[in-house]
């Protein structure tokens, strides 16, 4: 084989008439023209610009017509032909042009090319020199076979996979197909292996020497191959002098009673949908970033991966068989803009295009058939339904009997073997798990797919923040053998990596190419940024993906194995006990090697109850589980953790009361008055209640000790929106939020001040806060008193009038001096959790600065919350600062902008940090949900309109007062 990747040489032009002709003669003068690397997608080489549309075609819809401003990318590239190359036949294979190309060697046409992300191979033996060759294609942005490459994502014309030149000894193998079966009970696998031309098979491991191809040979027992424990054998096949190095991995995929095994095993997908992207050279993925992806996957209990749109880069499928993952690989085909044409001339039924469709999964499927990682072959995506989806299923079914054919769009599933659905509730989802669906029109149709196995191949949009609600769709995978999981959407944000003219780094999106037809941030949807670092909601997923359950029971905790074929003895299991988010004890844990799906209950020893616990803390007292590998995988190291699970044991009192940090010593607000009683007295203007002062005005607190607050706390109950509350719940027909909360006013809230009642050591202050226009209102009433060192607020919100919909928040906000940005908190974390995404987060004692509390989402957007806080401390550099003390918990975000600035940011370059830190002290926060494509927040994560109260304690720190069992900062 030789490359024929590297430097090129490059000419664009806005159409075909206007590229140069007689640039395929070999001694054209392409001298004038720049350089460009092959691989590459042009416009990320500054020609022409990355323009993205998700669902619409981003030219007028007159099939098979394209616009006449069709830009032409002439590559030509002039190559020496090693002195050693064999003479006689040879191949040029381009992996990957887009869309549409001709190319020449030497001044002869080899023909054309569509089909962006399927091989094309040309004879060219006869027309290789010795010597100097050269090689020229000329690639057409726009074709006919756009029309069936609609995906969503940026439109990249290129020659953007690898082009080789590969020589074919005579009597050498064109086509081989390994068919590597596996027998559960017997153990023995089944190789039989097809050639299109006699040949002999080989393989030291299986014991197999000399063989012909085409007789099936049994070998074994053998290890058989999962994507738990992908076990794949070493086999060469030999013809024509030519030697072919196979990994092949033994399985068995079927359908059976209902449900999809493989070697007999009934398979949970815990997957992701990926698209190939590099967010500084488009679609080409070199191979580091392939290996980041799928080692971050299996890092984050990912079994599964959906080659959404289109077949991967083959490399792709090469390290899926090493490191194991289920593969649905999927067909490079969607026609999804004809969608809002009412699919009027749709080419999947039209029998023009049928040829086209059949090329297509030909294509695939002959060149993805040798990988056991491939389970499932996909018909494409979003493509309507047709007769041309019949012709590609009756293909394939032949072609291959060895995988059964999924595809969406066959809601009917006339031509598929399973039953597959994008963004379906909850409750449809429990629907079908009890194969109660709704029933389809034809009987025997009807029959046939409540029979099948069920998988989601979308869910959980991961658009920005989010998404919410993946555990409970968890369960349901794990309540019902039919629902055997799903694809998250997606992997990836597919945002372009840009400067500022002064150097700050950001991702652009649609329409930051000034593309006049766009879909701003919908390619922002992934559960791992641009540069692959993991979102909080990639983090969730690895929770809720866990392949062990740690469940508290009411007598101790129960360990379930929830691996199809694994058992548990590649892991370690250690514990620890916390009070107060201090560790007072560890140890080792001795589970039995359960198999999968086994559980087994461990009794708490009389040794971790509460009682028993010793110490300088006191407070609440938690046991938690690591589970982690005990010995290192090719995709982790020893020590990973792969699950863990928290059982609460109750508090601990019998040590000594925790002492409250004493009032400041030297407060500039109180100095000289600490011998005062803590009555309510104005004094210099002040009301002052214990440590705290007040405007005797409004009632807001505007010092305690010695923090003196740019904003006191105030009802606060907006948040920059989410994706998820910008866009229509897709599945539930739900509306979109954020308009109906800008429509009622809930970011331009006023505070009336109806009354401020100073008392004996108590200041009630009484607010109606209510938006323009409206009559709608909430009652606020604040009620301080002295703590002692501190100051209590309980706060009582009553609503008045219709609320037509439910808050985003409801809480306090207050801003602190910017410095007080070192955040200490015990509680949940270390992550930001919502309501509906806290699987991840444990209960613990967290350090993190205010910029870390952070989570700089591609498009700005509320982020960063934790949740169940019991306790938060805001230090400055000398340890003093404030307390913030739950009654009993809270949420929190800090950060050093307002709500509003969030809210109007549209890249993450457009936040500058203030004067302040914004505070705020949730009592809740609406889930997230995932309704900017499927199901909007269940019922029990929404926050309704109702009357609630909250409590909470603030108190001024003085420098270096440390939390218990700390040391002073
Ligand atoms: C679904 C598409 O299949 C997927 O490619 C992506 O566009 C996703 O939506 C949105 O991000 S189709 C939609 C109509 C449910």
């Amino acid at each position: 084989m030789l490359s024929l990747d590297g430097q090129w040489r490059f000419h664009l032009a806005p159409s075909v008439a206007a590229a140069p002709a007689g640039m395929a003669a070999p001694d054209f003068d392409d001298s004038a023209w720049g350089l460009l690397p092959v691989p590459s997608s042009w416009p990320m080489h500054g020609h022409g610009r990355p323009a993205y549309t998700n669902v619409r075609y981003p030219f007028p819809v007159d099939p098979p017509h394209v616009p006449t401003e069709n830009p032409t990318g002439d590559h030509r590239l002039a190559f020496e032909l090693p002195a050693d190359w064999p003479a006689g036949a040879a191949v040029l294979r381009l992996d990957g042009v887009d869309s549409c190309f001709v190319a020449w060697l030497n001044g002869h046409e080899l023909g054309w090319g569509t089909g962006s992300r399927l091989p094309t191979e040309f004879d060219v033996g006869p027309l290789l020199r010795a010597g100097r060759n050269v090689l020229a294609v000329r690639v057409h942005q726009w074709s006919a076979a756009s029309y069936l490459e609609d995906q969503d994502m940026w439109w990249l014309p290129g020659i953007f996979r690898q082009v080789a030149l590969l020589a074919r000894p005579a009597g050498a193998v064109d086509d081989i197909f390994v068919h590597a079966d596996y027998d559960r009970r017997s153990g023995i696998g089944t190789l039989r292996i097809e050639t299109d031309v006699p040949a002999l098979v080989n393989s030291a491991e299986l014991g197999v020497s000399g063989q012909p191809t085409g007789e099936p040979l049994p070998v074994g027992p053998v290890r058989p191959w999962s994507a738990e424990q992908p076990t794949l054998y070493d086999v060469t096949v030999t013809a024509g002098g030519e030697r072919i190095a196979l990994r092949v991995g033994f399985r068995t995929v079927a359908v059976v009673d209902g449900q999809l095994t493989v070697n007999g095993v009934p398979v949970l997908l815990r997957g992701v949908n990926r698209h190939e992207f590099h967010p500084e050279l488009g679609r080409v993925v070199p191979a580091e970033t392939m290996r980041t992806d799928l080692l971050l996957m299996k890092r984050h209990n990912i079994n599964a991966v959906r080659t959404s749109h289109y077949p991967p880069t083959p490399a792709f499928l090469d390290l899926c068989d090493e490191l194991g993952l289920w593969v649905v690989d999927e067909c490079d085909l969607e026609t999804h803009g004809f969608e809002p044409l009412g699919w009027r001339r749709n080419p999947s039924d039209d029998p023009q295009w049928g040829e086209a469709y059949l090329d297509r999964m030909r294509r695939m499927v002959e060149r993805d058939k040798n990988h056991p990682s491939v389970i499932v072959w996909s018909l494409g995506n979003e493509a309507g339904i047709g007769v041309n989806h019949g012709l590609m299923a009756d293909w394939t079914r032949s072609r291959d009997p060895g995988r059964p054919i999924h595809y969406e769009g066959d809601h009917e599933c006339r031509y598929v073997d399973l039953y597959s659905r994008m963004y379906a509730s909850h409750a449809e989802v429990d629907a079908i798990g009890r194969r109660a669906e709704p029933p389809l029109p034809d009987a025997t149709l009807d029959a046939r797919r409540r029979a099948m196995p069920f998988i989601l191949c979308e869910y959980a949009h991961a658009m920005g923040n989010g998404p919410g609600g993946l555990s409970e769709y968890q369960e349901l995978f794990e309540r019902y053998p039919r629902c055997q999981g799903g694809f998250v959407w997606e992997w990836l944000d597919h945002g372009v990596r840009q400067r500022t003219p002064d150097g700050r780094e950001y991702f652009a999106y649609g329409g930051d190419f000034g593309e006049p037809l766009h879909d701003g941030n919908f390619v922002i949807d992934g559960l791992v940024r641009p540069d692959r670092t993991p979102s909080p909601g990639l983090v969730e997923l690895a929770a809720v993906f866990a392949p062990v359950g740690v469940d508290a029971t009411p007598t101790g905790l129960r360990i379930t194995n929830r691996y199809a074929v694994s058992d548990l003895s590649h892991l370690a299991f250690g514990w620890t006990i916390e009070v107060d988010g201090q560790p007072v004890a560890g140890g080792d844990l001795v589970v039995p090697p359960l198999g999968p799906g086994e559980a087994v209950d461990l009794p708490l020893s009389a040794a971790v109850t509460p009682a028993a616990m010793s110490g300088a803390v006191a407070g609440e007292c938690w046991l938690t589980v690591r589970v982690v590998l005990a010995e290192s995988q090719p995709w982790a190291a020893a020590g990973h953790e792969v699950a863990w699970g928290q059982v609460p044991l109750g508090e601990v009192t019998s040590s000594p009361q925790v002492a409250v940090p004493a009032p400041p010593a030297r407060s500039r607000l109180s100095a000289g008055r600490r011998d005062q009683s803590t009555a309510a007295r104005v004094r210099a203007g002040l009301l002052r209640i214990g440590a705290g002062h007040f405007d005797p005005s409004d009632g807001t607190l505007v010092g305690l000790g010695d923090v003196a607050f740019g904003s006191g706390p105030r009802l606060d109950v907006w948040r920059a929106p989410i994706d998820n509350d910008r866009f229509g719940a897709h599945a539930d027909g739900g509306t979109p939020m954020e308009p109906l909360w800008r429509a009622i006013g809930l970011d331009r809230m006023s505070h009336r001040v109806l009354d401020v009642a100073p008392e004996a050591d108590r200041l009630t202050v009484r607010t109606r806060v209510a938006p323009a226009a409206t009559d709608l209102a909430l009652l606020v009433s604040y009620a301080w008193t002295s703590s002692g060192a501190g100051l209590r607020l309980a706060l009582d919100v009553l609503p008045e009038g219709e609320w037509p919909g439910p808050l985003p928040r409801l809480g306090v906000r207050l801003a602190v001096p910017a410095e007080l940005d070192r955040v200490r908190w015990f509680g949940r974390g270390p992550g930001e959790a919502y309501v509906d995404s806290m699987r991840a987060a444990r209960v613990g004692r967290f350090t993190a600065t205010v910029d870390e509390l952070q989570t700089p989402y591609v498009f700005p957007q509320e982020n960063g919350h934790r949740i169940d806080t019991r306790w938060l401390r805001m230090t400055s550099s000398t340890g003093a600062g404030l307390r913030i003390t739950g009654r009993p918990t809270f949420g929190f975000t800090a950060r050093r902008w307002s709500s509003s600035e969030l809210d109007r940011a549209r890249h993450t370059h457009d936040l500058a940090a203030g004067t302040e830190v914004v505070v705020n002290l949730d009592l809740a926060q609406r889930g997230l949900g995932s309704g900017s494509c499927g199901p909007g927040v269940l019922p029990q994560h929404e926050l309704p309109v109702a009357p609630a109260s909250f409590q909470i304690e603030l108190t001024a720190l003085p420098a270096t007062t440390a939390e218990p069992g700390e040391q002073p900062d």
